[in-house]
This record gives structure tokens, C-alpha cells and sequence, in this order.
């Protein structure tokens, strides 16, 4: 793993319509990513937050289903430059949300490096939707169709090229709530999923195992887009979209060990911790102790 590592916070709210994940990157902060990272022996540049901007007026929906749309893409278009930058000085991106709308920022800075970029999307929802199959309007649940050039053109044409992503380089892992629009495009793109079902059939290990094969095999770049809703509420409860029969802690510390074995990863983001919403910043407390785990924390 590239021991050069550049942190980015990214105080995003607007992809969604509960307050409070904007103080995301403060949480993880203080939970000690840092010095956690540090004692591994990683050099960290933590690079502050990219600026985001105040929505207009309350609830603002613009291009008919888009909330916060201007906000939204003018932040992802300045992230997008920060990591575009940070890779080009050869420094793994940490990115810390913020609500997984930023994933559309990262990614447009991240592939631009990559032929094939290998993206795992951790987290209990698909984030396929576009503003006509959106139930919600929030562009937090867009992010990965975005990447995959579905979607107004403000958000997946940041830095001027689309799709970022292909398909069949994409891994869900714990999915459990799809509206119908993202089965469709699940099904439609041929995209692998591990939902719960084939979690509690196969268990996590060979899930990430499978996981790992399948990319090293053909990708040249992996990106872990870490959303906390992944893991279940009961244990990971400062989220703005909980959804019960998650993921526990453990299977998805394990999950992060064996990505840190298997050393495939080149890029990693960790999104949707709302401290509001947490008990004693636990979730911030998990994301923490994962991002450990994934950077070479080990028990022997
Ligand atoms: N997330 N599928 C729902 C929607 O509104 O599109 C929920 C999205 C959640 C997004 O957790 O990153
Ligand atoms: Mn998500
Ligand atoms: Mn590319
Ligand atoms: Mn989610």
C-alpha cells in the first residue's frame, strides 16, 4: 500500500435531506483517523474540507428531481480536482464524507488514472438511481449510476469525461434495499452483487474473497466506497438511512482485512456518518477502527 497518504473532508449534506452528516469528517477526525494512520506508519496530509456551498432556499429541487443540484455538482467538481491532484503526486486519497453524493467527485478524480478502475460499493443500498427513477430526489442515492455516465450531465461530466466506471468492474456488497429503477439497471448492466442473502449463505469471507479474485484478476485500480448504512443500525446507528439486517462490525472488519492482505486498493472513502444521529460518536468510532483494519492494523 502507497504509504503516502492525503486525507480530504468533505462536510456534504445537500445529496440528501437530513441534517447533520456535513459533520461527518469532524467525527472521524476526532475519533483519531490520524493518529491511528500515523502509528501505521502512513505519512498523512490531511488536506482540510472542500468548500460547500449553502443551499439557496430549504429543500431546493432543481432539474425536476435533483436536489441541491447546482451545490452538489460545484463541490464534487472541486473534489474531484483535490483527489485528481493527490494522485498525481502519487498520494493515496482518503476521503471522509459527508453523504455518499461525494462519491460522484472522487470517482471523477480517481479514474481518470485508471484504464479499468475496480470500484467496491459497501453499503446497503445501490445508489443506481437517476432523477427519473429516484423515489427521493436526493442525489446521495445517484452516486454510482452517475459514475456509470447515467444522469445529468452537471454531475457526470465532472472533469469532462464520462462513464468514469464500467459495470462489470463494480462489486455491491450488503446491499438490502433496491428500488425497482437500480434492479432494472442491476440486471440491465449485469452488475455483481452480494446482497445480504448471498452474505448470510456464503459468509463474508468468501464473499470478499470472491470479491478480491474476481477484481485483481481485471481492474488496475480498486476504490472502496465505504458507506456506514453498510453495517447494521443497531451497532452503527449515526446514519441519515438506516436499514435493519446490516452487516455487523465484525464481518466487516474481516472485510477489511482482507482487503488489506490482499493490498488491491488504491483509493478508499468513507461516507454518511451523522454524528446527530449517533450514540456517542460509535459510528465515527467503527469507521475509525475499519480504516484501521484496512490500512494494516493487525491482532499478531
Ligand atoms: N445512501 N434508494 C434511496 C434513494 O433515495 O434513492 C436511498 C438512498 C440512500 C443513499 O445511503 O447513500
Ligand atoms: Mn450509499
Ligand atoms: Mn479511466
Ligand atoms: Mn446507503
Amino acid at each position: 500500500m502507497q504509504k503516502n497518504m492525503s486525507i480530504i473532508g468533505v462536510p456534504m449534506d445537500l445529496g440528501q435531506n437530513r441534517r447533520g452528516v456535513d459533520m461527518g469528517p469532524s467525527a472521524i477526525r476526532y475519533a483519531g483517523v490520524t493518529e491511528r494512520l500515523e502509528n501505521l506508519k502512513y505519512n498523512i496530509n490531511d488536506l482540510g474540507d472542500v468548500p460547500v456551498s449553502r443551499p439557496d432556499e430549504k429543500d431546493h429541487v432543481q432539474d425536476g428531481n435533483l436536489r441541491n443540484l447546482q451545490q452538489v455538482s460545484d463541490s464534487n467538481r472541486q473534489l474531484a480536482e483535490w483527489v485528481d491532484e493527490q494522485i498525481g503526486k502519487d498520494r493515496f486519497p482518503l476521503v471522509l464524507g459527508g453523504d455518499h453524493s461525494i462519491a460522484i467527485g472522487s470517482l471523477a478524480g480517481i479514474a481518470k488514472h485508471y484504464d479499468n478502475l475496480g470500484v467496491i460499493w459497501y453499503d446497503a443500498h445501490g445508489d443506481l438511481n437517476s432523477g427519473e427513477t429516484s423515489p427521493s430526489g436526493n442525489i446521495h442515492g445517484m452516486p454510482l449510476a452517475v459514475n456509470l455516465g447515467i444522469g445529468h450531465e452537471r454531475l457526470a461530466n465532472i472533469l469532462d469525461y464520462t462513464p468514469k466506471i464500467k459495470p462489470e468492474n463494480i462489486v455491491i456488497v450488503g446491499a438490502r434495499s433496491l428500488d425497482p429503477g437500480e434492479k432494472e439497471l442491476i440486471r440491465e448492466k449485469g452488475i455483481t452483487v452480494y446482497s445480504m442473502h448471498e452474505i448470510d449463505r456464503l459468509g463474508m469471507s468468501r464473499v470478499m474473497a470472491e470479491t478480491i479474485d474476481y477484481l485483481k484478476e481485471q481492474t488496475d485500480g480498486v476504490h472502496l466506497s465505504l458507506d456506514l448504512d453498510g453495517l447494521d443500525p443497531e451497532e452503527a446507528p449515526g446514519v441519515g438511512t438506516p436499514v435493519i439486517g446490516g452487516l455487523s462490525y465484525r464481518e466487516s472488519h474481516l472485510a477489511m482485512e482482507m482487503l488489506s492482505e490482499a493490498d488491491i486498493l488504491t483509493s478508499a472513502e468513507f461516507v454518511e456518518v451523522n454524528p446527530i444521529l449517533d450514540d456517542k460518536n460509535k459510528t465515527a468510532t467503527m469507521a475509525v477502527g475499519l480504516i484501521g483494519s484496512l490500512f494494516g492494523e493487525k491482532l499478531k
